[in-house]
């Protein structure tokens, strides 16, 4: 083993140079603990690409050494997948330094980029080319579009965008072996066979290591406007959102459900943030984009809200009057999962149900909880324009987070079986990674599993790429 673990290191420095071979402890230690200080990992060393060849290379001797691999981004996620289990024998292999726009295509609307830019680069590379890159995640300023594409993430434009997956036109991706695949196209119509991008975009690095990406582009926003409702229930806020719908078509960009509860905690741990409508139970934010130069949005947004005002769907409304106003609203959706990880450790449902059944799920999944855990505290939130929500349970005051969390189990199987039972997801844009491998063999029928287990087979017979992850 010492052997082996000297010949991996040196072909491993050869591959990227020394100085992004990471095996001290303390230098490491940033690439193994999750965001959410669920899960410590150990390496045998965090290593640092710059380039798809180093990729490459890397890959290959880890194949040739019989060595896992865990790929890593922006270490964003939420379910673990980007940290090594504790073992101490896998690489984790940062893309972080993969991080150049390689090019922009205004004419074809189109962008290719390295795994490691951050989604906030994607962004304002897309805007300095006057268009729209529209995937929009709290996490922008740290998560890759690498990470992204392979949790297939969702974020707040989903409604209107559709998710990472639907943003995708071509890849790179490294694969068990070391092979390059060069699916780096930018096209909109391909059906020359099999669609292979869409195996690696949601595989969570167990199928291949994404290098690259060609990405949509949409045209720019001309006019913005966001907004802040009070609403009695859900049940109101699906009947605004089906007002909002019909009145804004797709101009309607993001519809987002917060809890009073949650919107409390935000305010709690993000004092500085605004209070605009206190004391309701529930809110939606919405923002409405135009891409057209005319500048009816505002009004159309305004005549909108008066009339969901008029039918009680809102009982009060604030709309941003400037962009800074916005952000203000915006920063209290946002810091919401930063205010409940400072409050401490908390179980996470990131469900996705028909829009239609969400507030009677509300109802009959609260009455359950409270039941089984008695002083539970709901955050609940999310992106309820598409049908997820973040249904997270906090310890009762009286509780500490640690001892809460061994209800996990327990209360998953409550929620997980409430979610099935409607015909609903239990993972809608966070992924599987190691939090919910177990609930995904309970959950999933004998024969998707069968065929997941193919795919990975044929893509990783050896098992190295992300053990212990989705499957
Ligand atoms: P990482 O966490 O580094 O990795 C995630 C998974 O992808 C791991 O399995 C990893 O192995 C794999 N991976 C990473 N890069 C590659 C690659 N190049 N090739 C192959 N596999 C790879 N998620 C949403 O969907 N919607 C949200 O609204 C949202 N909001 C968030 C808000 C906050 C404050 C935070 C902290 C997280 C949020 N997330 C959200 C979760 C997270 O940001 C996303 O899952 C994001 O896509 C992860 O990107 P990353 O670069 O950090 O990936
Ligand atoms: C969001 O929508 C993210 O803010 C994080 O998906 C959700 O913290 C969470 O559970
Ligand atoms: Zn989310």
């Amino acid at each position: 083993m010492m052997d082996i673990g000297a010949n991996l290191r040196t072909r491993l420095e050869a591959a990227v140079g020394a100085p992004h071979v990471l095996t001290d402890l303390a230098a490491m230690q940033p690439y193994l603990l999750d965001w959410r200080g669920r899960y410590q990992g150990r390496a045998f060393a965090v290593v640092r690409p710059g380039n798809t060849a180093e990729v490459a290379a890397v890959v290959g001797a880890c194949a040739d050494a019989q060595v896992g691999i865990v790929p890593q981004g922006g270490n964003t996620g939420m379910c673990g997948g980007a940290t090594p289990d504790d073992s101490g024998h896998a690489v984790v292999l940062s893309l972080l330094r993969m991080n150049r726009v390689r090019a922009t295509d205004p004419a074809n609307a189109t962008i290719t980029v390295e795994a490691g830019v951050p989604l906030a680069s994607v962004q304002a590379a897309a805007a300095a080319a006057g268009l729209n890159f529209p995937l929009s995640l709290g996490s922008e300023g740290s998560c890759t579009i690498g990470g992204n594409l392979s949790t297939n993430a969702g974020g707040t434009a989903v409604l209107r965008f559709g998710n990472a997956r639907d943003l995708v036109l071509g890849l790179e991706v490294v694969l068990a072996d070391g092979r390059v695949w060069d699916g780096l196209r930018g096209l909109r119509k391909d059906n020359t066979g099999y669609d292979l991008k869409h195996l690696f975009v949601g595989a969570e690095g167990t199928l291949g290591v994404i290098t690259a990406a060609v990405l949509k582009l949409f045209p720019a926003p001309a006019h913005r406007a966001t907004a802040l409702a009070a609403v009695a229930d859900p049940q109101r806020a699906v009947d605004l959102l089906r007002g909002l719908k019909s009145s804004l078509g797709d101009r309607l960009v993001g519809f987002e459900l917060i809890s009073g509860v949650a919107l409390a905690m935000c305010r709690k741990h993000h004092p500085e943030l605004p209070d605009p409508l206190p004391g309701h139970a529930w809110y939606v934010l919405v923002q409405a984009d135009d891409t057209a130069a005319g500048g009816g949005l505002p009004a159309d947004v305004e005549r909108a809200l008066g009339k969901a005002l008029e039918r009680g769907d809102a009982v009060d409304v604030a709309i941003a009057q400037s962009g800074e106003q916005a952000q203000t609203l915006w920063a209290l959706r946002e810091n919401i999962s930063e205010a409940q990880r400072r409050e401490g450790l908390n179980i996470k449902h990131d469900i996705s149900l028909p829009v239609s059944v969400i507030p009677e799920f509300l109802v009959t999944a609260e009455t359950a909880l409270n039941r089984a855990f008695p002083g539970v505290r709901f955050v609940v939130f999310g992106h309820l324009g598409d049908g997820n929500l973040h249904y997270n349970l906090s310890a009762p005051a009286n509780e500490s987070s640690e001892h809460f969390l061994a209800n996990a189990p327990a209360a998953n199987r409550i929620v997980h079986d409430m979610v099935a039972a409607r015909a609903g997801s239990i993972s809608a844009e966070h992924g599987i990674g190691q939090l919910k491998r177990a609930e995904l063999t309970h959950y999933k029928s004998a024969l998707e599993i069968e065929l997941m287990r193919a795919v990975k087979f044929a893509l990783d017979p050896s098992g190295l790429l992300n053990p212990g992850k989705v499957l």
